[in-house]
């Protein structure tokens, strides 16, 4: 075999010990930042270096350096969490943070602008509260996402069950995290049922730990609220007439980010590779993320996610190398049917006597209001929550005696029912982009509050604000975060104040967009939307969703129809 020349991180990860590398004397050292081998490393333990670019212009004009400050992502498996655990969290906000939580579209809560002298103590309060960033980051698999609802009538509290004991299963072993951060005391991680392994041992990942990030989602059988097809291996529950749990569907190789500037790489929907039993999972799982360990690209990091893989080999060539790692056949994947694509939001009864409900959080934004809101629900009802791959929150388990009560307490802080918000606001998300993410082109969370109204103005205008409503998505740049390629509307951070604008996703996650218009300018995008949505008005099919039309159509005849595209 001919020899590959590995990627930079790669030698990194080598030499880093399992994950201690430069970290842990830098961690020791008066800088309050990390140089850039140990920010590499630093990842694994779900912390990214960033510096406030707001503050950039103005600093170098003084002759300062960057404003160095710490995203930290904490893992939540399936976004479960206990009212201590959110209370936990909430406060270190004020204590470490900024004021403010971020939920994100893989279930997990981020914190900015956390100082290097933080991280320890922040890391040390989370352990308490059961709690981990570790592998929130780096080139492992990442948290684990699953669908929240909490209906007890259809098996869900059993799919979360698998969910969490994949989690478990596929973390890594290092001892690191726990000698940088909690001086060597795991005594109540989060992985509280697994002893701590006397002699360390990484027997799934090894030295290099995988090629590149790997995410893995539970949807419903019929419910795509997480998105299923994006991640790199999606599972969905196959359940009998009696809504018992017979096996589980795989979809693998899916994966949205693409580079600017670095041709050839895209946005990817996971492709069907199996139907196994219950007992199966954990093995078959397995053996698909040894495959992308042992083949996935480690010399060019764009060309490293397991699509590629299963793009240059075939869905076959994967399947048969997955069955050499288990031993035995994989049969077809059974077919898969879709009726909702949509998060939870609103009161719904769970089956069991209590409601649950889902609040819609702007963009994933925990802060002021609705920071305060949540605070006091938790505090006198002591429900247990649930994060949405949709940056929302759902308090689960709630008595009906007290949903008068609850709702009081959000009109009290002035948190919007969702019955006086918009449907095109509900359905939409955005990423963080500036000022935090250091690779933001543009704008997302701060202008997409902006965006989606004046969309739901010419909706309304039109209107077609009583649905199907298109679900539209915004990021910062090309690597999708906010999962734009999958949404009916994708806004994509092009150039400076500029967009792409993608149309023709699937309200149901099974289709992606197609490129409508190139570097359309902020204040143009509902302009340049409003005349395609008065020709779907006119020429869609009854109940058709707009990207549903939009793919019908084709992007020619939205061209013609886009005054600015002609
Ligand atoms: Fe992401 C990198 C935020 C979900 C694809 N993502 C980043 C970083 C860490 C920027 C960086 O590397 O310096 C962003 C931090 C911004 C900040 O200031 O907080 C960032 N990604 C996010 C979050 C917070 C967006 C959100 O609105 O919630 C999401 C955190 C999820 C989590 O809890 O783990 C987030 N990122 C996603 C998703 C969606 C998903 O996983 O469902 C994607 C597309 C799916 C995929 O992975 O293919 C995604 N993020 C990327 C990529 C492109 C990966 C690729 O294959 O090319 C990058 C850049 C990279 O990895 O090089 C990236
Ligand atoms: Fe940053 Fe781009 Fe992800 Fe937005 S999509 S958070 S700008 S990496």
């Amino acid at each position: 075999m001919s020899e590959v020349k590995l990627s930079r991180v790669e030698h990194l990860k080598m030499a880093s010990s399992r994950l201690r590398g430069p970290v842990e004397t830098e961690l020791k050292n008066d800088s309050d930042h990390f140089s850039e081998d140990g920010y590499q490393i630093l990842k694994f333990h779900g912390i990214y270096q960033q510096d406030d670019r707001d503050l950039r212009k103005a600093r170098k004009a003084q002759g300062l350096g960057p404003d160095y400050s710490f995203m930290v992502r904490v893992a939540i498996p399936g976004g479960v969490l206990s009212p201590q655990q959110y209370l936990a969290l909430d406060d270190l906000a004020d204590q470490l943070g900024k004021a403010t939580l971020r939920i994100t579209t893989r279930q997990a809560i981020q914190y900015h602008g956390i100082r290097k002298g933080g991280l320890k103590p922040l890391m040390q309060v989370l352990n308490n509260n059961l709690l981990t960033t570790l592998s929130a980051c780096g080139d492992v698999v990442r948290n684990i996402v699953a669908c929240p609802a909490p209906f007890v009538d259809r098996n869900r509290a059993e799919i979360m069950r698998y969910a969490k004991l994949l989690s478990d299963h596929l973390k890594p072993q290092t001892r690191s995290y726990y000698e940088l951060w909690l001086d060597g005391e795991k005594a109540a991680s989060a992985e509280e049922s697994e002893p701590l392994a006397v002699a360390e041992s990484e027997p799934l990942y090894g030295d290099t730990y995988l090629p590149r990030k790997f995410k893995i989602a539970f949807a419903f059988p019929g419910d795509n609220c997480v998105d299923v097809y994006t991640q790199d291996i999606g599972i969905v529950p196959v359940l009998d007439e009696n809504n018992h749990l017979q096996g589980f569907t795989l979809l693998v190789g899916g994966g949205l980010g693409q580079s600017q500037g670095a041709k050839d790489t895209h946005p990817v929907l996971a492709k069907p590779l199996t139907t196994i039993r219950p007992e199966q999972l954990l093995e078959v799982t397995t053996a698909i993320v040894k495959v992308q360990r042992d083949h996935g690209r480690r010399d060019n990091r764009k060309f490293s996610r397991m699509k590629y893989l299963i793009e240059a080999w075939g869905i076959e060539k994967f399947r048969a190398q997955v069955e050499k790692y288990v031993g035995y056949t994989l049969p077809q994947a059974e077919r898969l049917e879709w009726l909702s694509g949509d998060d939870h939001l609103g009161w719904y009864e769970q089956g069991d006597g209590k409601l649950f409900l889902g609040l819609f959080v702007e963009n994933g934004r925990v802060k002021d209001n609705i920071r305060a809101g949540i605070r006091e629900v938790v505090e006198r009802f002591g429900p247990e929550l649930r994060l949405t791959p949709q940056q929302n929150l759902l308090f689960v388990n709630l008595d009906p005696s007290h949903k008068a009560a609850i709702e009081a307490v959000l009109r009290t802080h002035g948190i919007a029912l969702l019955e006086t918000i918009p449907l095109v606001v509900q359905q939409a998300m955005a990423c963080p982009a500036m000022p935090t993410c250091g690779l933001a082109i543009t704008e997302s969370e701060r202008v997409m509050p902006e965006v989606i109204r004046e969309l739901a103005a010419a909706l309304e205008r039109l209107g077609l604000q009583g649905g199907p409503v298109p679900h539209v998505r915004m990021t910062g740049c090309p690597n999708g975060c906010a999962r734009p390629y999958s949404a009916e509307i994708g806004l994509v951070g092009r150039s400076l104040n500029s967009y792409t604008i993608y149309l023709g996703g699937s309200p149901l996650g099974t289709r992606l967009g197609q490129v409508h218009a190139d570097n359309v300018r902020r204040e143009e995008i509902v302009l340049r939307l409003e005349p395609l949505l008065v020709h779907y008005k006119q020429a869609r099919h009854t109940g058709e969703s707009f990207g549903d039309f939009c793919d019908r159509v084709g992007v020619e005849e939205l061209r013609e129809h886009d005054a600015v595209a002609v």
